[in-house]
């Protein structure tokens, strides 16, 4: 009797043991992957270095044209180091607040959040 429970009991762990090494093997071979942040940093990992940090800004420029439907500005803007951008012009989403503030052909400062290639003008005014 006792033996035949031990032998249950020990076949039980070997089974789980080996349920548990199966299990482990596909994260093993993910931790090879230049992702050693991930153990450490579950979850958040994917979105953090690139998509997600959004950088604020201060800007200059000429707004060249506003589309209040749309929730739009353009803007001929300067330079903008902190977001590694030349001078172009491009547009932004932007608040009624923002769109209603100015009008097209004024020189503006602004202040933009951006993530990645899109921008949000945050706050403007007329120079
Ligand atoms: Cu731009």
């Amino acid at each position: 009797m006792t033996y035949l429970r031990l032998t249950i009991a020990l076949g039980l762990a070997a089974l789980t043991a080996a349920c548990d090494k199966k299990a482990e093997a596909p994260a093993s071979t993910d931790s090879n992957q230049p992702a050693s942040a991930t153990s450490s940093m579950p979850g958040t990992m994917a979105m953090e270095p690139s998509a997600a940090a959004a950088i604020e800004a201060k800007g200059h420029g000429i707004v060249t044209a506003i589309d209040k439907a749309a929730g739009m500005i353009t803007l001929s803007h300067d330079a903008i180091p902190e977001a590694k951008w030349p001078a172009m012009t491009m547009g932004f989403k932007a608040a009624p607040g923002v769109t209603d503030a100015v009008a097209v052909g004024d020189k503006v400062d602004f202040d933009i959040t951006i993530k990645g290639s899109a921008g949000e003008v945050t706050a403007i005014h007329k120079r």
